[in-house]
């Protein structure tokens, strides 16, 4: 692999401009940008012409499930097949989730998924970490991570009661834990009690299909948990992220608390943008059950639409994929009832293409919206930016040249990922990376991956993001008790 390449004149897209530019990369960073970077001709430089194109941040897929052993099996994507995926969609940087066993200590399971990634991943990865029970241990824990591990984020999951649900109060003690550690708190907002009250009755009254699954976790569920998470977070002045946000009521919750100035950050999936829940009544249970993931997917068919609307107007700031991927073999261990079904979908590599047709495409967003909403605003949450996110001087050089003209179909034929079933089949998507750079070596060209197992690193990631933080210390000292003084 060269050590030095020269992308030539392209538009150089960042989150807030556009420009006509030359790129050098030298040893893994971005060397120059400028006009017309001249160079010598001695061979020691590969140069990529980008004209017509973007020269855009590598992607960050915020929430991945690489290898997650999950509902009785383990997602058939490892974390090899799932970043090798990744940048064969233009996505060079990936957040995945540890998620201990209640029981388990975090640091423990933070060192198991180190040992998974670390020989098999071809792109640099970060690690959010699950908070699935409480205890001074857990607190402890949570410490450790941030002091010495180089975590910053911690999700809850308010669904999958019996296994790694968390009470309200336990989320108050693990908010009050981010806030005094500086991580942002994340949450997988379902309200869990409800789902398995719902999908008992539905079982009793025959709904064993993958039908059964959207209707035990209809979209007050979520909206229900979503309003709770944010108050919670607000009280305890613990910054909230929402994972996977994906229907209309959740995202609206999350609107009218940013316009109250409360500090609650939402992600969308690629599959909310992109697909919606009236597959869970397809004829096919193949079919019905790839589509499986919680939360749901809405049968509201004007979700995807106001989704992409909130990317666009900013009270939704970044889009995930929940990457998490089952084959039909695995599927079938529900096929007698849909609470068996083990919950996920593709995403990880059509997350790019398929926001720049719904986004950009629709003129919903420009190209400069459409790099904040793959790839900066993660960066600057889980403070990673300018290392990861931008196309700077200094930064790492994850850089895509984006073909706005390409088209292609996706297809469970062509795609990366080890999952036997794409739940995008048949979508035309036009835009898509022509030239995938990760740390300065192409890892994609003209659809062919060449990626390096083992090359990517894990990225140690700073407490207190000041896109996080900064705003959560003001609001902090309007929030006083009061207390009157009495004779
Ligand atoms: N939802 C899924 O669909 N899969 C993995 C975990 C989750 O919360
Ligand atoms: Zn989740
Ligand atoms: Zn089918
Ligand atoms: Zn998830």
């Amino acid at each position: 692999p060269s050590k030095r390449i020269l992308i030539r004149g392209g538009q150089v897209v960042n989150d807030d401009r556009a420009f006509l530019a030359d790129v050098l990369v030298e040893n893994g960073l971005i060397k120059e940008i400028g006009e017309q970077i001249s160079i010598s001709e001695d061979g020691q430089i590969e140069v990529i012409d980008a004209t017509g194109k973007f020269v855009i941040p590598g992607g960050i897929d915020p929430h991945t499930h690489f290898q997650l052993p999950f509902m009785g099996t383990v997602s058939i994507d490892d974390f090899y097949i799932g970043t090798r995926a990744a940048l064969a969609g233009g996505t060079t940087t990936i957040i995945d989730f540890v998620i201990p066993p209640k029981g388990q200590s975090l640091v423990e399971g933070y060192h198991q998924w180190r040992k998974w990634a670390d020989e098999k991943v071809c792109c640099d990865y970060g690690l959010h970490i699950g908070v699935t029970w409480w205890s001074e241990q857990v607190k402890a824990d949570m410490e450790t991570l941030v002091r010495d591990h180089g975590v910053n984020s911690f999700k809850m999951f308010m669904a999958y009661k019996g296994s790694i649900q968390v009470t309200d109060s336990e989320m108050i003690g693990i908010m009050n834990t981010c806030r005094e550690i500086g991580a942002l708190a994340q949450v997988h907002a379902e309200n869990g009690d409800i789902i398995d009250e719902n999908q008992n009755r539905l079982i009793a009254a025959g709904v064993t299909g993958p039908e059964g699954h959207p209707q035990s976790r209809p979209e007050e569920v979520e909206h229900e948990a979503t309003k709770r998470a944010i108050m919670l977070a607000d009280q305890t002045n613990c910054p909230l992220y929402v994972v996977h946000v994906m229907s209309k009521q959740a995202a609206r919750e999350i609107s009218d608390a940013r316009r109250e100035g409360r500090v609650v950050f939402g992600e969308t999936i690629a599959a909310a943008l992109a697909s919606n829940g009236s597959h869970y009544y397809d004829k096919c249970w193949r079919h019905a059950a790839a589509h499986v993931l919680s939360p749901p997917l809405r049968r509201d068919p004007t979700t995807a639409g106001a989704l992409m609307d909130l990317l666009s107007n900013g009270d939704l700031q970044t889009t995930g994929t929940d990457h998490c991927t089952f084959n039909s073999e695995q599927k079938s261990m529900g096929k007698n009832d849909f609470r068996r079904i083990p919950n996920g979908i593709n995403g990880v590599e059509e997350r790019m293409p398929l926001i720049w047709e719904k986004g950009v495409r629709t003129g919903k967003l420009d190209v400069t919206q459409f790099v904040a909403v793959t790839s900066t605003n993660a960066a600057k949450l889980f403070n990673i930016y300018p290392k990861k996110g931008r196309i700077e001087v200094g930064s790492d050089a994850d850089i895509v040249v984006w073909d706005p003209e390409s088209c292609s179909t996706i297809s469970a034929a062509q795609h990366h990922t080890a999952g036997d079933f794409n739940i995008f089949e048949g979508m035309t998507v036009h835009g898509g990376p022509a030239v995938v750079i990760t740390k300065g070596v192409v890892a994609v060209r003209n659809g062919k991956v060449e990626a390096v197992k083992g090359s990517g690193r894990y990225l140690e990631t700073n407490a207190y993001s000041p896109a996080v933080y900064g705003r959560i210390n003001q609001r902090a000292k309007i929030h006083k008790w009061e207390k009157v003084e009495r004779s």
